[in-house]
């Protein structure tokens, strides 16, 4: 079964060092990154996929901090990510695909950074990490962004980021700084701060206005299957503005996928709310160990189907990859 997994992560240290700068302090009480593995675009990331039975990862500069930086060099350093990637999809292409990082202070060279790596750098969508300026994609300065998206027909996948320094405050302050830390994005806060993200852009009507718009949520959903119903029965009567009723956004124009999650009951749920046509695979290497990707995989309890589309057929379709066969 030949697996691609799309929230895979690289970072290179040039970034890292010039974005550091603009990084709250809080950050370092959580942020211990697996430096050597995501630096990392050659031979030994090419063994460890072997080892987690990955076959394609479709790779992204993890969270750097660009919504963050001030506009002119948030430009400059996402077309430097972005280059770096390419030159490393080059050398890989069987491997590695890539999904662009955009300066999205400037939602303007956004929109044209996405249609350079796209159709320049051949990548295959972008990641969002999070706010910028404490806005959300809801936001109508940010529609550059999400109309190219459409032209082009590619997917965005939104990642979670650190809360906003007055939510960290006032929800997860007062424990031990490495408690607060991890409780406030990895452990639980940036998870329900993506969910947050994502439910604006249905109740802002960012859907309507972009049908064909299609977004990825990592983490089964950002705890978005288990609360659909409740968030439908809630908001459907009081959002006259929307055209459909408003779970109907979350399973015509999200995925979602597991980002190293691998238990049965979310996968479950999700699979139940969504169906299997929008479950796509991740392992978020290298912040989760992926060894029991393809075993989790493989053990559960749906046909070998669903399986071959979650594990590679609904990734192909997405993002317009060309169909090979297993390399491992
Ligand atoms: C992630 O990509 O999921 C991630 C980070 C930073 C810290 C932890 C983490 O980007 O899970
Ligand atoms: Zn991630």
């Amino acid at each position: 079964m030949k697996i691609i997994t799309l929230e895979e992560h690289f970072e290179i240290a040039e970034i890292k060092r010039a974005v550091a700068r603009f990084l709250p302090v809080s950050q370092e009480h959580f942020y211990h990154p697996p430096t050597v593995q995501l630096e990392d675009l050659g031979a030994s990331r090419l063994k460890e996929m072997d080892t987690m039975g990955v076959d394609v990862q479709v790779l992204s500069h993890t969270a750097a901090g660009i919504p963050l930086i001030p506009p002119a060099e948030a430009v400059a350093l996402t077309r430097a990510i972005n280059d770096q990637l390419a030159a490393a999809i080059h050398v890989h292409p069987d491997r590695f695909a890539g999904l662009a990082t955009l300066p999205t202070p400037d939602p303007e060279a956004a929109a044209a950074e996405l249609e350079r790596s796209v159709n320049t750098l051949g990548f295959k969508g972008a990641m969002i990490h999070g706010r910028t300026n404490n806005r959300f994609l809801d936001d109508p300065s940010f529609r550059p962004i999400l109309e190219t998206a459409v032209a082009l027909d590619v997917p965005i996948y939104l990642h979670p980021a650190p809360p906003p320094k007055a939510v960290w405050d006032v929800y997860y302050a007062g424990f031990d700084p490495a408690v607060s830390g991890s409780f406030a994005t990895f452990g639980w806060g940036w998870h329900l701060d993506t969910g947050i993200h994502a439910l604006r852009m249905i109740l802002g009507g960012v859907f309507d206005r972009y049908p064909s718009l299609q977004l990825i949520l990592g983490h089964w959903g950002e705890m978005i299957p288990f609360y659909l119903a409740r968030f439908a029965e809630a908001l459907t009567p009081a959002t006259k503005q929307l055209q459909r009723p408003v779970a109907d956004y979350f399973v015509q124009q999200m995925h979602v996928t597991p980002s190293g999650m691998f238990t049965l009951p979310p996968f479950m749920l999700t699979l139940q709310v969504l169906g299997a046509d929008r479950i796509l695979y991740s392992v978020d290497y290298p912040f989760q160990a992926g060894d029991h990707a393809k075993i989790f995989l493989e053990n559960t309890p749906i046909s070998s189907a669903d399986k071959e589309k979650i594990a590679h057929g609904n990734a192909e379709r997405l993002l317009k990859l060309s169909t090979t066969t297993s390399t491992t």
